[in-house]
Parts: structure tokens; C-alpha cells; sequence
């Protein structure tokens, strides 16, 4: 019997500046995920979402450049919350964003879990500024970074850290410029959409695998922008040169060949910014991939 699925929405949107992602959740439920996972044959339960303030609380101690950074922490400890749970359960976890943020929580959870996990983040960003090196000070560019324990509190949930050789990133294209310095030294393992067109998905898809090979679970992050922008313009920050919609697929036929995904943060879609809910179309069609929808 395969584990249950069990959705939880983080309709966020302090983690970064522009307003919208907040509607990320509502967007990908109304494409239609519950029924199309449950069509897979998988036992789905909403749980709902995850409380957010309607306004940001700040009279507890920010971070400098770390913009609403105790009020996402506050979040992120929700999100944690949610993910031990889905643990303790033996669920398989689903949480819709918001922004990416949201991740800092289900992520520090996740590496607590009994046995090795592995993080496959699909991006155009790596998100691995602190408050010294971000431009923006959104904090949905410093997911990796707080998950490693390199950002100061409010930005550490849980007593995990997660490490550099648990991480691979895909789909990269835009980093800031000390943020490239930090993850060239950082031995995190990163395919820029360079490294997709030189050597095609399918090989960079079997050498995860084959990185991820003694990990008991994985912990998929999955950003929406790693798409093209002209097949998901419903996103927080567009970023052009993005993955095609079969290169996403394929991200996601392989992650579903290992049977070891445990996690699956969906974020930043933007419906403000989207056509006709495409993007949360697009959202469902590869959230089913990871589940074990196939061609044939
Ligand atoms: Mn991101």
C-alpha cells in the first residue's frame, strides 16, 4: 500500500515583495490536485492551510536586510509543525505556497525524520543569500542558506542543519553576485540550465539518482519560476531561459522512478500575474508526474 498523501496550503507572501503568491494555494486546488491525485489511485486528504496572519507582526526583533524575517520565522515554525506531523502519520507531504519561504520550516523538519534525506531543489534561484550578501532582503532568497544554519535567529527553525552533499539544484539561472561566490564554495551539487542544455535532462536526472542513491527519502522543492516564463507566467520572479514543460516532466518521472519522495513543496505561483490559471494547471499536471502519472 502506498502512503497517503496529505495536503497543507501556506498562503504566504512576506517573504519577498511582490503581492500575489498569498494565492498560490487557492490556485493550484481550484486546478484541480485533490481529484486529479486521487484518480492516480493515492488516498488524498486536505488538510487546509496553515494559519497566516492577515498583517505582519513587528514588534519582535527583525534581522537587518531580512525584511518581516521574526514573522516568517513564525510561519516556518507552522510549516515545521505540519511536516513532523505528516512524518509521525507516515504521510507523504504536500504543501502549496506561497512563497519560498514557506520552506525554511518543512524542509528543517524533513532532515529530522529517521534516516538520510536528500533535498532536490528545482529553481531558477539557488536562494542561498544571507541578510550580509542579499541585494533585496527578501527572505525567500535565503531558504537554503536557513536551512544550513548560516543565517542568525529569528532565521533557524529546529536544531537540524542540513548539509551541502544532501542538496542538488536544477535549473538554475540568476544568482546575485556574492550569492554565486558562496555557492560555488558551498559543495552543493547545482545543474544550471547550462549544464541542461549541454548534457540534456535525462542525464542529469540519472546522476541525482545516482548522488541520491543512500538516501532513504526525498525532499523535492519544486519553484515554479524553474519554468520558462512563456509557459509559466503566473510566478513570483520570472526569470527568462527557464525549463520547457517536458524538461519539468522529466525533472519529475525520474524523482517518481526512485519511490523515495517524501516531500513536494509547490511554490510561487502567482495568479495576479498568471493567464487563465495556466501556471496552476502546470503545477497539477507535474505534481501527478511526480506521482506516477504516465504517457503510456
Ligand atoms: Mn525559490
Amino acid at each position: 500500500m502506498p502512503k497517503p498523501i496529505a495536503i497543507h496550503g501556506i498562503p504566504m507572501d512576506i517573504g519577498q515583495m511582490r503581492r500575489g503568491v498569498d494565492m498560490g494555494a487557492s490556485a493550484i486546488r481550484y486546478a484541480g490536485l485533490q481529484s486529479r491525485l486521487t484518480n492516480l489511485g493515492w488516498h488524498v486528504t486536505d488538510m487546509g492551510n496553515i494559519r497566516i496572519p492577515d498583517t505582519v507582526d513587528h514588534t519582535h526583533d527583525e534581522l537587518s536586510n531580512a525584511h518581516n524575517s521574526a514573522a516568517v520565522a513564525a510561519i516556518a515554525h507552522h510549516a515545521y509543525t505540519a511536516m513532523q506531523q505528516t512524518i509521525t502519520n507516515q504521510q507523504i507531504a504536500l504543501f502549496l505556497g506561497g512563497d519560498h519561504s514557506c520552506a525554511i520550516g518543512t524542509l528543517a523538519a524533513s532532515i529530522t525524520r529517521p534516516g538520510r534525506t536528500g533535498v532536490v531543489w528545482v529553481d531558477a534561484h539557488a536562494d542561498f543569500n544571507t541578510p550580509t550578501t542579499s541585494p533585496s532582503g527578501s527572505v525567500h532568497g535565503m531558504v537554503v542558506s536557513t536551512v544550513m544554519g548560516m543565517c542568525p535567529p529569528p532565521l533557524r527553525i529546529g536544531t537540524s542543519t542540513l548539509n551541502a552533499d544532501q542538496i542538488i539544484m536544477i535549473a538554475i539561472r540568476d544568482l546575485d553576485r556574492d550569492e554565486r561566490i558562496a555557492l560555488r564554495q558551498s559543495g552543493i551539487t547545482v545543474y544550471t540550465m547550462r549544464d541542461i542544455d549541454e548534457h540534456g535532462m535525462a542525464t542529469i536526472m540519472r546522476r541525482t539518482l545516482h548522488q541520491l542513491e543512500d538516501v532513504e527519502s526525498i525532499h523535492v522543492s519544486f519553484d515554479m519560476d524553474s519554468l520558462d516564463p512563456s509557459v509559466a507566467p503566473g510566478v513570483g520572479t520570472p526569470v527568462s531561459g527557464g525549463l520547457s514543460i517536458r524538461e519539468a516532466h522529466l525533472i519529475m518521472e525520474f524523482l517518481h522512478d526512485s519511490q523515495k519522495v517524501a516531500a513536494l513543496d509547490l511554490v510561487e505561483v502567482n495568479p495576479i500575474l498568471d493567464q487563465f490559471n495556466r501556471t496552476a494547471e502546470l503545477a497539477v499536471d507535474l505534481t501527478c508526474s511526480l506521482f506516477g502519472q504516465r504517457i503510456l
